[in-house]
């Protein structure tokens, strides 16, 4: 059983709580009082965009390669590791229709050199992982692309990425909808079956993100236990979504316990961690929320999460075996809402 677990998150979770509606409700902290916020909430890993790294996706590589240096230096000082750099292919001017399946070839060879980049850059600050959130890599519209060459270019991408780097590690984070109407590789398995197909499946992993597998209509726990049979579940953005409507990255355990219990035990089940893997969040302070107050959703989600840890190995497994050989999950649920309530 892993019994210390370690948690990450990217510095986009502490924010300024602009939403599509409205602007900045609180000042932004600076990237060094965010860094300083992550020993003092319990947090050991640092999850990055290639720009939260250095300051232009675009700036010539002698830029960007000091900034890198600078950024583990500043990482080293503290006691924190990098986790992963993303590359974030959806704000750019060339992006607009998508990165890596645009119908331009301008923009598919800007999305690949840009990720390579980002391989580069996660090497200098010792992330042995490239996160593809596929953000645009699907259609507004069914006509607007084609589908099948769009599939392929995903696997080239993913091919070009592992060829560049030995020892890099893609973790594909799946997600069906938003910003686009449906993306092209939309869960956790669709993304495995196209890992299969690449020159080193061995390097290609996942990311589950708690609210993109309930967007996606799935249980979150099912998800990630279908990639841990496959030993491919490497990282997680824990967080919790109230029903379908927009990735809203509430606190984890917010919104339903019983589903967050659920990730929690089958990630205890497989020792998740054991290998180094961290417990990732993905949450968003409510827009509510005053600057001074606007790291408590960290916080709170860390300390839902290890009070779930208490309560899987407090659960009592020998009873759970009786009811499952029974067939009695009336009392199985029984058992499972009173070990929460008491
Ligand atoms: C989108 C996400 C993103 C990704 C991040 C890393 C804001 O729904 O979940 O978080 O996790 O961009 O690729
Ligand atoms: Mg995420």
């Amino acid at each position: 059983m892993n019994t210390n677990y370690r948690f990450s998150f990217g510095p986009w979770n502490i924010h300024s709580g602009a939403d599509p509606f409205g602007p900045p409700v609180r000042e932004e902290f600076s990237f060094a009082e965010k860094l300083e916020f992550y020993k003092q909430l319990g947090f050991d890993g640092v999850q990055f965009h290639d720009d939260d790294v250095v300051s232009s996706a675009d700036a010539l590589w002698s830029q960007q390669e000091a900034e890198a240096k600078q950024m583990r230096k500043l990482l080293d000082e503290r006691g924190l590791v990098a986790e992963f750099v993303a590359p974030r292919l959806w704000e750019h001017p060339l992006t607009i229709d998508g990165a890596i399946t645009a119908n331009s070839a301008e923009t598919r060879k800007y999305a690949l050199e840009r990720s390579k980049r980002a391989v580069d850059i996660a090497r200098i600050v010792g992330a042995k992982d490239l996160v593809l959130w596929p953000a645009r890599e699907g259609t507004y519209m069914r006509e607007a692309k084609d589908p099948i060459a769009s599939v392929g270019r995903l696997v080239e991408w993913m091919n070009a990425i592992l060829e560049h780097d030995k020892d890099i590690r893609i973790l594909g984070e799946m997600k069906p909808n938003e910003p686009m109407d449906h993306a092209y590789v939309p869960t956790t398995g669709h993304f495995l079956g196209l890992a299969s197909l690449t020159v080193d499946p061995s390097r290609v992993g996942t990311l589950i993100e708690s609210a993109h597998a309930i967007l996606a209509g799935l249980d979150p726990s099912d998800e990630m236990a279908y990639a841990l049979y496959h030993k491919k579940l490497w990282s997680v953005h824990l967080n919790d979504q109230n029903g379908l409507k927009f990735d809203e990255d509430k606190s984890f355990g917010a919104v339903d316990l019983r589903r967050a219990f659920n990730q929690v035990w089958v990630l205890e089940r497989a020792n998740y961690g054991q290998n180094g893997e961290f417990i990732g969040l993905d949450v968003k302070a409510l827009r509510t929320q005053s600057k001074e107050t606007s790291t408590k959703h960290l916080r709170n989600s860390r300390a839902i999460f290890l009070r779930l840890v208490e309560l899987a190995r407090s659960l009592d497994a020998a009873k759970v075996e009786e009811l499952r050989a029974a067939r009695d999950y009336e009392e199985l649920d029984l058992l499972i809402v009173k070990h929460f309530i008491g």
